[in-house]
């Protein structure tokens, strides 16, 4: 089963339903993937693919997360999992969101504070733990390492997801851009500034569990609309990374990930940050999703780049 990405932010969900109704861009046949000079795995010690910020679009970061924080991504995910099966996960597309069916207030959307009480209600519900890790991770942590590649003082949290590759699940997400999905219906998407994701591995990431391909920027198809249009020869290999590594990206690069042909998930913690607020439209300050300003004190821009 070939899968498009089918994330979306609560408002987003709708507009992703008519984006999904696209022929062309759904249900496309995955370009097949060439083997060439990169065909090899790039091992975890790889920390540095490509860099971010102009000609900058990818890296690795690797073990990022541990212990703690770790442990308790793990144990959150494995709650939405046991809420679940592993067939509607499949239907979900492989996405667990924990706000899946929750209406967001407008404050919870801008406010650090507000959205984590809905976020430790949300986790009670399904016998999670409330822990401050995750809260230091999503706005601390990672935004501060991310900052650099922004050179910005002040970025936003935009949306959070776990996702799940069930055992043995023949599903694929196949080449796309985040971008191109998340914001596919907003009329103003041109004027919307690339953003950054944080894939964090929750599991060793294998051959054979659903390793992510990337499209280095150096080979970016500006003209490429759908995957069939894209080139994909010059892909890097899949990225096998351990668990708590990151792989971080721009919301414009392509990427693909695999099917999981093991007997074990292959989980991953998907966490996002803007720019600028992104609004649901020109006219609205309402967030498309949330626009949780976090502040970076130069002091804090700690990591080299
Ligand atoms: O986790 C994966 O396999 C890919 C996820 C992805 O690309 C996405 O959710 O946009
Ligand atoms: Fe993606």
């Amino acid at each position: 089963m070939i899968r498009n990405l089918v994330k979306y932010p609560s408002r987003v969900r709708e507009l992703q339903a008519r984006f999904n109704a696209h022929p062309n861009l759904h249900g496309a046949e995955n370009p097949t993937y060439l083997k060439g000079e990169n065909d090899k795995a790039i091992n975890t010690f790889a920390a540095v693919l490509f860099g971010l910020g102009t000609a900058q679009t990818l890296r690795v970061v690797k073990e990022f997360i541990k212990d703690e924080p770790l442990e308790c991504l793990r144990n959150e995910c494995i709650k939405l999992h046991e809420a679940t099966t592993d067939e509607k996960i499949v239907d979900l597309g492989c996405v667990l969101d924990l706000f899946a069916e929750t209406y967001m207030p407008g404050n919870a959307r801008i406010e650090q504070d507000a959205y984590m009480t809905i976020r430790n209600e949300l986790l009670e519900e399904i016998g999670g733990k409330n822990v401050k890790c995750i809260q230091q991770l999503i706005f601390n942590e990672i935004p501060m390492y991310m900052a650099k590649f922004f050179e910005k003082e002040k970025l936003y949290f935009f949306n959070e997801h776990y996702v799940v590759k069930p055992a043995h699940t023949n599903v694929e997400f196949r080449w796309h851009q985040d971008d191109a999905e998340q914001l596919g219906m907003c009329v103003h998407r041109e004027s919307i500034p690339w953003y950054l994701s944080a894939w964090c591995a929750l599991d060793d990431v294998t051959m054979k569990n659903g390793a992510l391909q990337f499209l280095p920027w150096t080979h970016h198809q500006p003209d490429a609309m759908v995957p069939e249009e894209l080139d994909v020869t010059s892909a890097t290999a899949p990225i096998v990374v351990s668990a708590g590594s990151l792989i971080i990206f721009r919301s414009d690069i392509w990427h693909f990930s695999a099917i999981n042909t093991t007997d074990a998930s292959r989980r991953a913690f998907y966490v996002q940050y803007t720019q600028e607020p992104i609004y649901s439209s020109p006219n609205t300050k309402e967030p498309l999703c949330c626009a949780i300003p976090i502040e970076i004190a130069p002091s804090k821009k700690k990591y080299k780049k």
